[in-house]
């Protein structure tokens, strides 16, 4: 095959220190899973790889919050995200460790690669160190204010507010998050690696694609929102960067080298390096030939998926490391997704704002194709993006269900009926898809997931629209062989649609292909052959590819996010922050509410008249299961009193009064204090 080509398909190593949610999924995973699924299907050579990142303070921290050991810890989330990426079918060709043997010598050998070929410059500073703990305090081991944006619970090397790197020493107000005092200063020595010196080839490579002489790089196709932060970074300046620390946890700094004692390396330089350890793990293991080519072959595309707070490190500082290593080829793209969001908040592993990906799929099991068609649809391709159940019950019905799934089983059904399923020699009819097939391949070339996605959909479309348009079961008394041409066209389709659907929908995929009782060709004879099953083809059974999503089902997903807002009130706070400006344009008063009677004919409502001090008001207010008419004249309340008028019920509702709930449900006014008057100003 003359223009085979070769990918290495790298998903960022999570962290071995917590279960796996949506959010991962749509980050690094489906896409990547997508993608690796499409090129194999092109009968390309495809080596996907992944594994656990099992160092740094991430994994250290965790183990000392549970009170275990930071292996304990990595040996229990590397198993579990092993199983849960299996159950969503995320098809790496390995899943490795960053605490295997291997891994820890090729990093080794990395590091001594570096230091023999002068590419560190060692410094000693003063690091910020916690003398109750006596540790040195890198990375989150300490927050403070970040000196970019004035967020205060910056990480030492990271920002994840606005996303700068930074070191500890940079923080304003640093603290240790061991004890959560203010740390000492202390000297110490570290191996630096001099990004400065590296910043004009980088920009060159980044924005041009050149790269001494050759790269596959093309600007082009690189994310406006990657290169964005590429480019601000290199803007602000590339800094040296510590790339070892004082930690008793880690890949240690090579003993042969001088000053190693006690040292390990960051857990950024080591984790990258992962990638290459896990293919040459694929190679020992038999699942690939030669580990070589796949990193050291000029032509090879090497691709990483990640999520958007890991940019700086495989835009910046891995191409850095591969530049300094003979014969490693640059990354030719960097696709980086953004953020999704749960019901309008931040998800979040501490708070337990999560939907749980091997719990869901226990509970779930027939929701797989379901999850990660929802989860493609609403992928962070280009900015943040919202999962939301009730859009995942409409997806599910109106385009797994009424769409792809409706449009098979009709196929199959008449097809059982009419042509006895049988493909017999009729006369030829098309059913449109060439247009379809070019869509996703063009946008799966380009990193457009969701838009591929809807190719997949067209070809169910056009094939319902044929059938719409012909109606077979009509004609089939008067020209029997006229409907069944017609029918075996619509089965060429199905046949297509199932094809297709093993990049995005591979378990059913599976089922369809073994309802047909046909395997799948390869995606060229899929997007351009009219008829792809054979005269005589029979198919085998037929049955209903996905289920219906009830009212009940949802409200149940529902109630498990309520229950975690209820059981961890702190995670109402998870609102997307809003600056001091936006917040002053709200106009809040105190008020005192005059007279209350129910809104007629409704449970909930009372419209009140409410004092706030230059004039009265009526507001209406959902409070009527909570409090009666009678004890409301009286109390002392707040306002924000210039929200847009709303007409609640036939009644125009001006202002909102504050109100706050406690863990049970309970309401309760938001109190002025008791000498307040009615129209002062809350700010
Ligand atoms: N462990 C992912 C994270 O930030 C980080 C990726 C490493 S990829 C080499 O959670
Ligand atoms: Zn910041």
């Amino acid at each position: 095959m003359g223009n085979r080509r070769r990918f290495t398909i790298t998903a960022a190593l999570p962290y071995a220190n917590g279960p796996l949610h949506i959010g991962h999924i749509a980050g690094a995973y489906l896409s990547s899973d997508i993608y690796a699924r499409f090129r194999r299907l092109q009968d390309h050579d495809v080596f996907f790889v992944c594994g656990s990142d099992e160092h740094g303070a991430a994994i250290t921290m965790r183990a000392k919050k549970e009170g275990r050991s930071p292996q304990d810890i990595i040996d229990t989330y590397h198993l579990r995200n092993s199983k849960a990426f299996e159950s969503i079918g995320i098809s790496f060709d390995i899943f490795y460790r960053t605490s295997s043997d291997l891994h820890h010598k090729e990093a080794q050998a990395w590091f001594k690669a570096f230091y023999e070929s002068n590419v560190f410059s060692v410094k000693t500073t003063q690091q910020l160190y916690d003398s109750s703990y006596n540790q040195f305090l890198a990375d989150r081991y300490v927050k403070g204010t970040c000196p970019k944006c004035g967020y205060e619970e910056a990480y030492g090397d990271q920002c994840e507010s606005c996303g700068s790197s930074l070191s500890p020493n940079e923080l304003i107000n640093p603290k240790s998050t061991l004890s959560g005092s203010k740390p000492e200063l202390r000297k110490t020595s570290h191996w630096y690696l001099p990004l400065d010196k590296e910043s004009d080839w980088l920009n060159t490579w980044l924005n041009t694609g050149v790269f001494e002489g050759s790269s596959l790089h093309d600007v082009k196709a690189w994310k406006k929102h990657v290169l964005g932060a590429c480019n601000s970074w290199l803007e602000e300046g590339l800094q040296p960067r510590a790339i070892t620390r004082d930690l008793d946890w880690g890949v240690d700094v090579p003993s042969e080298i001088e000053g190693s004692e006690g040292k390990k390396l960051y857990v950024w330089l080591d984790a990258p390096i992962g990638y290459v350890s896990a293919t040459k793990a694929a190679e020992a293991q038999g699942i690939i030939e030669d580990w070589k080519p796949y990193w050291q072959d000029k032509d090879t595309e090497l691709l990483h998926f990640i999520g958007k707070d890991n940019i700086v490190f495989h835009c910046i500082i891995f191409p850095a490391m591969l530049r300094h290593r003979d014969g490693y080829i640059l990354p030719k793209n960097v696709p980086a997704n953004e953020f999704l969001n749960l019901e309008g908040r931040k998800i979040s592993t501490s708070r337990d704002w999560a939907v749980w990906v091997d719990t869901f799929l226990e509970n779930n099991p027939s929701h797989v194709d379901a999850l990660r068609y929802v989860l493609a649809a609403n992928m962070p391709e280009t900015k943040d993006a919202e999962f939301t159940w009730d859009d995942y019950q409409a997806r599910v019905n109106n385009e797994l269900v009424a769409t792809i799934g409706n449009y098979v089983n009709r196929v199959l059904q008449l097809f059982h009926r009419f042509n006895e399923g049988r493909l017999g020699e009729t006369k030829d009819y098309a059913v449109e898809y060439k247009t379809a097939m070019q869509d996703i391949d063009t946008a799966i070339e380009a990193f457009r997931f969701r838009d591929a996605l809807q190719g997949m959909l067209q070809l169910a479309r056009t094939g319902d629209k044929f059938l719409a348009d012909n109606e077979p079961w009509k004609c089939f008394k008067t020209d029997p062989a006229e409907a069944q041409a017609m029918l075996n066209a619509s089965m060429h389709q199905v046949a297509r649609l199932a094809g297709v659907m093993q990049v995005f929908l591979p378990h059913a995929a599976h089922r369809l292909l073994e309802m047909i009782n046909w395997s799948s060709p390869n995606w060229t004879i899929l997007a351009s052959k009219d008829k792809l099953l054979d005269l005589d083809h029979t198919i085998a059974s037929f049955g209903l590819l996905f289920e219906k999503i009830d009212d009940s089902w949802i409200a149940d997903q529902k109630q498990q996010l309520q229950n975690t807002l209820k059981s961890n009130p702190n995670a109402m706070a998870q609102k997307d922050e809003i600056t001091y400006d936006a917040f002053q344009t709200m106009d809040l008063r105190v008020g005192k509410i005059l007279e209350a009677s129910r809104v007629p004919k409704t449970d909930k409502l009372i419209q009140m008249q409410v004092d706030v001090g230059f004039e009265t008001r009526t507001i209406v207010s959902g409070i009527a299961e909570h409090f009666s008419e009678e004890e409301l004249p009286g109390e002392m309340v707040q306002v924000l009193a210039n929200l847009a008028p709303r007409k609640i019920r036939g009644v125009e509702s001006n202002g909102m009064i504050l109100l706050s709930e406690t863990s049970e449900g309970k309401l309760y006014f938001v109190k002025p204090s008791a000498d307040a008057t009615p129209g002062d100003i809350v700010a």
